[in-house]
């Protein structure tokens, strides 16, 4: 048997082989930028609490990575980002789950309208047997849910009038996500629903294509709606969550201990976006007054829920387990409410 020969440098052609050789095999994400996306600007409760989460990428890989959020859809259309985040195009994204209920059937029932009364209450679920129920159900999107972000609740707005009852929602055109089921919202209210990406209401509004909308007052203020539609009324139709995803691709990548510190710092960044949610609720009215919004009491809501079956039956009638499962979930905690 021949000695081995210690202190013998290999040739640098098998140096480079071996050290692409290891890297293919044991695929570790070579120290680069992840790139994350959001549809609104850089002030906004989303955006820092991403911002958070970028900073932990670094000190969770020791500096070797970092990552930028890109703010206002810059990197990608709203519409395209959960087919980017499969796809490894996108490492990372915030994106409101009102629009996904077409293509991840169990995540249906979160955008039921009059399901929560408010935020406090979808948590509880959310942070609970719900919450994990479901992000097990994204990885089969090839997305990894990191946390559970408030999308608050939403109400309708509008140019010139109140939409107090359902009669005042008649031949209205009110922009709706792209989801069947707030098309169907609408329809079912009487009014016409303008289904439009986040960035083209503000265009939409100023060219009359739309009378009004529907979303949370940060929102609102932060598009500048309301310089347009002024007219606020508080029908909280909607208490919906927001999501940081993060791609299968990109996730793969880190060492398993590296992936539970993302989840904590995914967890941590949520709890931030929350707190920070929470302040700017606190003095929003009071600004949007100033500016000469007119806030209007929600008429009785009764006469709405019985105008929303043809979204409910569906869902009851559901035959996809997990929907059902997630139903049985939020019907439970109703019921001991
Ligand atoms: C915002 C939400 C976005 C998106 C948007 C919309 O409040 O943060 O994720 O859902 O509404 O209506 O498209």
């Amino acid at each position: 048997m021949r000695p081995i020969r210690r202190g013998r440098a290999l040739p640098a052609w098998m140096r480079a082989f071996v050290c692409v050789l290891g890297c293919v095999m044991a695929g570790p994400l070579q120290a680069r930028e992840l790139h994350g996306w959001s549809v609104h600007a850089d002030d906004y409760p989303v955006n820092q609490g991403m911002q958070q989460f970028a900073q932990a990428v670094g000190r969770i890989s020791a500096g070797e990575h970092s990552a930028r959020v890109h703010g206002n859809a810059q990197l990608a259309p709203q519409g395209s980002v959960l087919g980017k985040l499969a796809q490894g195009e996108i490492d990372f994204a915030e994106i409101g789950v009102l629009g996904y209920g077409d293509r991840i059937p169990a995540l249906r029932v979160l955008g039921m309208p009059y399901l929560f009364q408010d935020s406090e209450q979808m948590f509880a679920l959310l942070d609970g047997e719900l919450g994990r129920l479901l992000a097990a159900e994204l990885r089969k999107y090839d997305v990894v849910l990191l946390g559970w972000y408030d999308g608050g609740t939403r109400n309708f707005y509008h140019r010139s009038k109140p939409l107090r009852r359902v009669s005042d929602f008649a031949g209205e055109k009110l922009r709706v996500a792209a989801s069947s089921g707030h098309m169907q919202m609408v329809e079912s209210l009487g009014g016409k629903p303008v289904p439009l990406p986040f960035k083209e209401v503000l265009g939409a509004l100023e060219k009359g294509q739309i009378d009004g909308a529907e979303n949370n007052l940060p929102s609102y203020e932060s598009t500048g709606h309301y310089k347009l539609a002024p007219h606020y009324t508080l029908t909280r139709h909607l208490v919906s969550p927001e999501v940081l995803l993060m791609s299968r691709r990109t996730w793969e990548q880190f060492s398993p201990a590296a992936q539970l510190q993302l989840l904590e710092a995914g967890r941590l960044s949520a709890i931030h976006m929350r707190e920070q949610w929470n302040r700017r609720l606190l003095e929003i009215q009071a600004r949007l007054e100033k500016q000469g919004v007119k806030f209007h009491a929600g008429g009785d809501a009764g006469p709405m829920v019985r105008r929303m079956r043809p979204l409910y039956e569906p869902l009851w009638a559901s035959a996809d387990p997990l929907s059902r499962q997630a139903l049985g979930l939020v019907l439970r905690s109703m019921a001991g409410r």
